[in-house]
């Protein structure tokens, strides 16, 4: 059975619900389990997936009560609160959180056993809600939980895709995407509010500044109670829905226009069908940016109409409301929060614009430039034209407020660049005189000493005629001209000339008090390399906040039987909310008995993945070997391919040993997960090479359980709850300077795994937390990247390990040797590709850093005892953390609890 994860009072006992049954306090929970299976259900028989569902309208029930009294007791208090708008948020499973976060785990798993049924039991019958692609989604829905545990008075805000995240499923060897129908058997976890709705306008016309949209949509709220840990705050989580304003036209239809008759439907329909399936790379579509602009409207209305039913004077919104960004995709809202005050509420641009400053934060979170949104201008003039037009006056007031510091910064510039221009001639003067006077000491004739002169002379003239020519040409140069363009958030496309593109950071920037990275080393990067100019203006702006998880999901509720061991040999389990008492554990590392009990949970933990893996793939692993792990997105930059490359390297070398070698052979079980975007044409390319190396190996008799290989279909939040905990070693391989922190990493460190990456992202405080002994680290510095990119253009010295993998792969061991051609060549053949994340590059030391992994495998005592290490040594990355900086050094947004 499963151990019991941290216990905290049930809200029964601290929240006594309105339908309590007895009077006397005490719940009749099965009673109404029963109810809900009979009167909402209809259900003939009370089967794993009916129970699921009557147990989760039940909690719905207990999350109703908490939610009601939370925004109670707000509206009275009236704090000031946060609004996370974001375009993600992967939740995962609900059920399991819900109750263990109020308490009520022992409660409802006393009511299950009367239907012959566990907690644990019905779990499995949720469908993920996966309205994220990855980190930046799965990042807000930690957020929210931090938010509610420590009673902060926030609400997330979002869409409700109808379809969330496609289901990857794998066909003849390769990805295919499969719609995910997450709402077909009815979400217990919303509420729908159709009095909560606000029209929201696109296309259309401007009449001076008035602008009539030539569509309208409406916006529906469905409310997400997310309770926290161990508090009777349950906050909100406001998702919109799209509606038509008119469902069927009648007049239409009668005149036999079908299509005509459903048309505003249909384009309702779409704006909350689907989650665009990328992770940190552009989708310039259209809908996109109507999907954003809808999300974003809908809730700057919402949080206005209630500050108005409060307040008189919009002036005041600041201290009322922060609006956190969640990355470019909603920064619409800095024209929107405009046009609602002027256009709405008849205020004054400036005053307007004092307000909007105030409000706004944005958290940049990559700085993959095809991740960092830019709209079309002329997309923006059809789809949003009185945006389109308060964005060219905030750009005309905001570069008017930089046309000074831009002369006298073009003015340096220029003086610097003649300085620059004058030593260098100067340098080149000095080296001429040198050899034309080695050249008239070398001259033993007349003739020839007059003929050095001469050349010396001509070569002096040519020299001085050079420099009078580029100094007129830098003359030319508008330095001043080409410093304001830098500021400017309309800018020209530089890979398409003539085109106009709002750059959406830049207007995020300009219109935020607060900018921040999520990780130190992508603060700094993003200060250097992202928004270097505006730092110079603003230095105060820009801030980190390093990432963080929520450990009751990513520890707590996933690893009950570690968390069981941490809590029992702290003597407390108030680490689940204090995350800094996991340093308790350090002296634990050195007990024997104590990692023999931890090995143990990660064994029990490893046999668990294995049965997954059975059912899944029917691939059969050992629990013996170690479990090597790399889930995440399928990206160039995460570098799946190098470690694929390193398995057929580990493989090959397998077979060419003698048997006595074999035995000396650390045995590996090597596991993938992660979806590529459906129209990503190398990620594709690289599942399926994964897919083909775990046919290839887990059918070699003579490798046997040496060496496995397993892609795991549609990882998600459900398969990550499953994976992580059985993981000893875990890949974070990006190119250092390209993954902005990664979580991953985090939930594998409190886990206990290892972790093999390189000075990139969080990793790097992963690593001052857990002492960079600890991890195996490889590759070249975030500093080098630039100046390897250029050197490698001609680059042929490769690792000969690399070589010799890949004329495997080109040679067709894995089959489909035309189908990976190119994906070999982008990575190996200057001419076609030219290996731009460096993984030929970092691949010698990235073995080296995997011969370290394998040594320090064999000492299983060392072993566990650094695994404590990392759980010990990571409590700073727990998202309660985050949000506390969040809220106390961006946001001013206070506690606000109830008694
Ligand atoms: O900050 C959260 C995460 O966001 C991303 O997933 C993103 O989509 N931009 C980054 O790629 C991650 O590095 C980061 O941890």
């Amino acid at each position: 059975s499963r151990a019991r994860g941290p216990m905290v009072r049930s809200v029964l006992e601290i929240n006594k619900p309105a339908n309590t049954a007895n009077g006397a306090g005490k719940v009749d929970l099965a009673g109404e389990v029963a109810n809900e299976l009979k009167y909402r259900l209809a259900a003939p028989k009370a089967d794993t997936d009916k129970l699921y569902q009557s147990v989760a309208w039940s909690v719905h029930n207990r999350l109703v009560d908490a939610f009601d009294k939370t925004h109670e007791h707000w509206n009275k208090e009236d704090p000031k609160h946060v609004y996370y708008l974001s375009a993600e948020f992967l939740m995962g499973r609900t059920l399991t959180n819900a109750v263990h976060n109020m308490g009520l785990q022992g409660d409802y798993a006393e009511a299950l056993k009367q239907f012959g049924q566990t907690l644990e039991g019905v779990h499995g019958a949720e469908t993920d809600a996966a309205l994220g692609n990855g980190g930046l989604g799965r990042l807000a829905a930690c957020f929210l939980d931090s938010m509610a545990t420590l009673d902060l008075p926030g609400w997330g805000y979002g869409i409700r895709y109808r379809y969330g995240m496609f289901r990857q499923a794998i066909k003849d060897g390769l990805q295919v995407e499969l719609p995910d129908y997450w709402l077909d058997n009815g979400n217990p976890w919303e509420i729908r509010r159709p009095e909560t709705r606000f029209n929201v306008g696109f296309y259309g016309k401007l009449e001076g500044d008035k602008w009539v949209p030539g569509e309208e949509v409406i916006a529906e709220a469905y409310d997400v109670p997310i309770p926290g840990y161990g508090t009777k705050t349950c906050s909100n989580l406001r998702l919109w829905d799209a509606l038509p304003l008119v469902e069927l036209d009648l007049d239409a239809f009668n005149a036999g226009q079908y299509e005509k008759a459903v048309e505003q439907k249909r384009k309702a329909d779409d704006i909350a069908a689907v989650l665009y399936p990328n992770d940190a790379t552009e989708y310039g579509k259209e809908l996109r940016l109507k999907q954003q602009f809808f999300f974003v409207s809908a809730s700057l209305q919402d949080t206005i109409a209630r500050y108005l039913e409060k307040h008189s004077d919009l002036a005041g919104l600041p201290e009322k409301a922060c609006f956190q960004m969640n990355d470019t995709h909603p920064t619409i809202a800095v024209a929107e929060l405009m046009r609602l005050l002027i256009d709405v509420h008849g205020l004054p641009y400036d005053k307007a614009w004092a307000i909007t400053t105030k409000s706004l934060a944005y958290t940049n979170h990559t700085v993959m430039p095809e991740a960092l949104e830019k709209w079309p201008v002329a997309v923006m003039q059809k789809l949003l034209p009185r945006h389109m037009q308060l964005i060219e006056q905030i750009n005309d007031a905001w570069l008017a407020s930089v046309k000074d510091h831009s002369a006298s910064k073009g003015a340096q510039l220029q003086a610097a660049k003649k300085a620059e221009r004058e030593a260098a001639a100067a340098a080149a003067k000095e080296e001429r005189a040198k050899a034309a006077a080695a050249a008239l000491e070398a001259a033993t004739t007349p003739e020839e000493k007059a003929a050095a002169e001469a050349a010396a002379k001509k070569a002096e003239e040519e020299a001085e005629a050079a420099l009078k020519a580029i100094l007129e040409e830098d003359a030319k140069v508008d330095y001043v001209a080409e410093v304001l363009k830098s500021y400017s958030i309309i800018q020209e496309n530089q890979w398409n000339k003539g085109e106009m593109l709002v750059n959406m950071a830049y207007l995020a920037v300009v219109g935020s008090f607060a900018v921040n990275g999520v990780a130190a080393i992508h603060s700094e990067i993003i200060k250097t390399d992202i928004f270097p100019q505006f730092v110079e203006l603003t230095p105060e702006k820009f801030q980190n906040k390093t990432n963080g998880v929520t450990l009751r999901r990513w520890l707590a509720y996933c690893n009950p039987e570690l968390s069981a061991l941490i809590t029992e040999a702290l003597g407390t389990d108030a680490w689940v909310k204090d995350a800094t008492l996991l340093a308790g554990l350090k002296p634990f590392a050195e007990d024997a008995a104590f990692r023999k009990r931890w090995r143990d949970v990660k064994f029990a933990k490893k046999a668990a993945l294995a049965k997954h893996i059975k059912e899944v793939t029917g691939y059969e692993v050992s629990t013996q070997p170690l479990f090597d792990v790399q889930v995440k997105r399928i990206h160039e930059y995460k570098r799946q391919f190098m470690n694929a490359i390193s398995i057929i390297y580990r493989y090959k070398k397998i077979k060419e040993m003698s048997p006595e070698e074999r035995k000396k052979v650390v045995p590996r079980v090597c596991i993938f997960g992660g979806k590529a975007a459906s129209a990503y044409y190398m990620a594709k390319k690289i599942v399926a090479l994964v897919v083909a190396i775990a046919a290839k190996v887990n059918n070699d008799p003579e490798v046997g359980d040496l060496l496995k290989v397993v892609f795991l279909p549609n990882y998600n939040v459900s398969e990550a709850e499953v994976i992580i905990p059985a993981a000893e070693l875990s890949q974070h391989i990006s190119t250092a300077g390209t993954e902005a922190s990664g979580t991953s990493n985090m939930k594998f460190a409190l886990n206990g795994s290892f972790i093999i990456g390189t000075m990139d992202g969080a990793n790097i405080e992963i690593g001052e937390n857990t002492g960079f002994e600890n991890l195996f680290i490889f590759g070249v510095q975030a500093e080098e990247i630039n100046r390897l990119r250029e050197e490698r253009k001609d680059f042929k010295d490769y690792d000969p390990r690399w070589t010799e993998a890949l004329e495997w792969v080109k040679a067709g061991a894995f089959g489909r040797a035309d189908y990976f051609d190119d994906l070999v060549a982008s990575v190996n053949d200057m001419t076609r590709g030219n290996d731009w994340f460096l993984l030929a590059n970092d691949f010698a030391s990235y073995m080296d850093a995997q011969d370290e992994v394998d040594k320090l495998y064999r000492d299983q005592e060392e072993w566990t005892r650094r695994s404590i290490l990392y759980t010990a040594g990571n409590g700073f990355f727990s998202s309660d953390r985050t949000i506390d900086q969040y809220a106390k050094e961006i946001w001013s947004v206070q506690p606000c609890r109830q008694a």
